[in-house]
C-alpha cells in the first residue's frame, strides 16, 4: 500500500515541491489548505488530480484532529507559517498563533490520533540564529533570534523536541538556511531582485528599491531543501539537522549576477532605502550542513551561480508570457 503523508503549508513555495517530490516516490499525498476569497492554488495546480486537499488551518485544533482521522498518515510534514519576517514585526501576535502555537496544535492532534504511528517533521530556521554566536552555524550553535518570527519558529522547534522528549513521539526538525527558486514569494529578497531585473530587462519598469544590500545569506535550492525533509522523516531515528550550502553572497552579490545575466549596469537601478532596513536585522547567516550529510547522505545540488540565473529566466518567461500576472 502507498505510503501517506500530510503537508501543512501545501500551497507554499516549500510544500509545492514537498508534494512533486513524495508524489515521485509513490505517497498518497494530502494537504492542508486554508479557505481564502482568492485562489491561494496556483504553486500545486499541475498536481490538482493528484493530490488530496483538506480545507482547515493552524489555527483550528479541532480540524487538525479531524483530518489527521481521516487522512491517517504515516508523516506529517509541518510548513505552514506566516513567513515573512518583516510581517512578523506588523503582526508578532499572528505570527506567534501560527509559527510557535500552530506548531503545538498539530503536534497535539498528532498525539491524539495516532502518537505512536506518525512521524512529524517541523520546519525549523536559520533565523533561529540571528545575531550569530558561531561561524558558521551548526546544530550546537546557540540561538538568538532577532525577530518576533525567529522567536516563534525557535518555539516551535523546541516544542517539537519536547514532544519526543515528552511522550516518545517521532519528531524531527530541519534547521533550513534560506531557499529560493521560481515558486518563491514575490516579497522575498532573491525573487524581489530577479523579477525587478527581468522587469527592467523587458521595459516595464526602470527602478527597484531594496533595503540592506550588505546583509549575507547562504542561498541554497528549494528543490534540494524538500528532499532533505524526507530524508529526516526517513532516516533510522528522529533528530535535528542543519540544512544549508555553506557558502554566503551578500544582496549586493545577489543583485550584481541577476542584473549581469540580462545584461544590465544595476548601478543604474537600484537603489537602496533606509525606511526599508528591519528593526533588528540578522547581518549573516552561514550553515554547516556536515551533520545532514554524513548521517543522511545530504548534499545541496544547484550553485548560487546557478540558482539566480534560473530564477530570472523564469521570471523573464513568465513576464513575456503572462505580462504582470503572478
Ligand atoms: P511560504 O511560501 O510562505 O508558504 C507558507 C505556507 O503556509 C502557505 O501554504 C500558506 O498558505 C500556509 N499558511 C500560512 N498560515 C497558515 C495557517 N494559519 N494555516 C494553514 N496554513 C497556513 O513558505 P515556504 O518558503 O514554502 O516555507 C515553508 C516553511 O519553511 C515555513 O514554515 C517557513 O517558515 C519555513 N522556512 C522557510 C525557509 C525558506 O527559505 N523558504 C527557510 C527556513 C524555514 P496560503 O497559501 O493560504 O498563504
Ligand atoms: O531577506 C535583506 C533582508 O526576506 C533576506 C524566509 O524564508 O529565510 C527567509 O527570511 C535578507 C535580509 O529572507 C530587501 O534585510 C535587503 O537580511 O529574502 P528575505 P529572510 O528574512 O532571510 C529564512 C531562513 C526564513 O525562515 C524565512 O521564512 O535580504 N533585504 N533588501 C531584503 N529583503 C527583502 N525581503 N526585501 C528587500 O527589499
Amino acid at each position: 500500500m502507498a505510503r501517506t503523508a500530510f503537508i501543512t503549508g501545501i500551497t507554499g513555495q516549500d510544500g509545492s515541491y514537498l508534494a512533486e517530490f513524495l508524489l515521485e516516490q509513490g505517497y498518497a499525498v494530502h494537504g492542508l489548505v486554508r479557505r481564502a476569497s482568492g485562489s491561494n492554488l496556483q504553486r500545486i495546480a499541475h498536481l490538482a488530480d493528484r493530490v488530496t486537499l483538506h480545507q482547515g488551518d493552524l489555527l483550528d485544533q479541532m480540524a487538525l484532529v479531524r483530518i489527521l482521522k481521516e487522512v491517517r498518515p504515516g508523516e506529517v510534514y509541518n510548513l505552514a507559517a506566516q513567513s515573512f519576517v518583516p510581517a512578523s514585526w506588523t503582526q508578532p501576535v499572528l505570527t506567534s498563533e501560527i509559527d510557535a502555537l500552530g506548531a503545538t496544535r498539530l503536534l497535539e492532534a498528532v498525539r491524539e490520533v495516532d502518537p505512536e504511528g506518525i512521524r512529524f517533521y517541523q520546519a525549523s530556521s536559520s533565523e533561529m540564529f540571528g545575531r550569530v554566536q558561531e561561524e558558521p552555524q551548526n546544530e550546537q550553535t546557540p540561538f538568538w533570534p532577532r525577530s518576533p518570527y525567529g522567536v516563534a519558529k525557535l518555539y516551535a522547534h523546541w516544542i517539537t523536541i519536547n514532544y519526543r522528549e515528552s511522550y516518545g513521539m517521532w519528531t524531527a526538525s530541519g534547521i533550513l538556511f534560506n531557499h529560493e527558486s521560481p515558486r518563491r514569494g514575490l516579497e522575498f529578497v532573491t525573487r524581489k531582485v530577479t523579477d525587478g531585473a527581468a522587469r527592467i530587462k523587458l521595459g516595464l519598469a526602470d527602478k527597484l528599491a531594496l533595503g540592506n544590500l550588505d546583509a549575507q545569506r547562504d542561498w541554497g535550492f528549494a528543490g534540494d531543501y524538500v528532499r532533505a525533509m524526507w530524508l529526516m522523516l526517513t532516516a533510522d531515528k528522529p533528530d535535528e539537522y542543519v540544512i544549508a550550502t555553506g557558502r554566503m553572497h551578500s544582496v549586493r552579490d545577489l543583485v550584481r549576477l541577476a542584473f549581469d545575466h540580462v545584461g544590465l549596469n544595476p548601478d543604474e537601478h537600484v537603489k537602496s532605502e533606509p525606511g526599508m532596513i528591519r528593526p533588528a536585522e540578522v547581518s549573516h547567516l552561514c550553515g554547516d550542513y556536515s551533520k545532514a550529510q554524513r548521517e543522511l547522505g545530504w548534499e545541496p545540488t544547484v550553485t548560487f551561480e546557478q540558482l539566480i540565473p534560473m530564477m530570472v529566466d523564469a521570471d523573464l518567461d513568465r513576464l513575456k508570457r503572462h505580462g504582470d500576472a503572478p
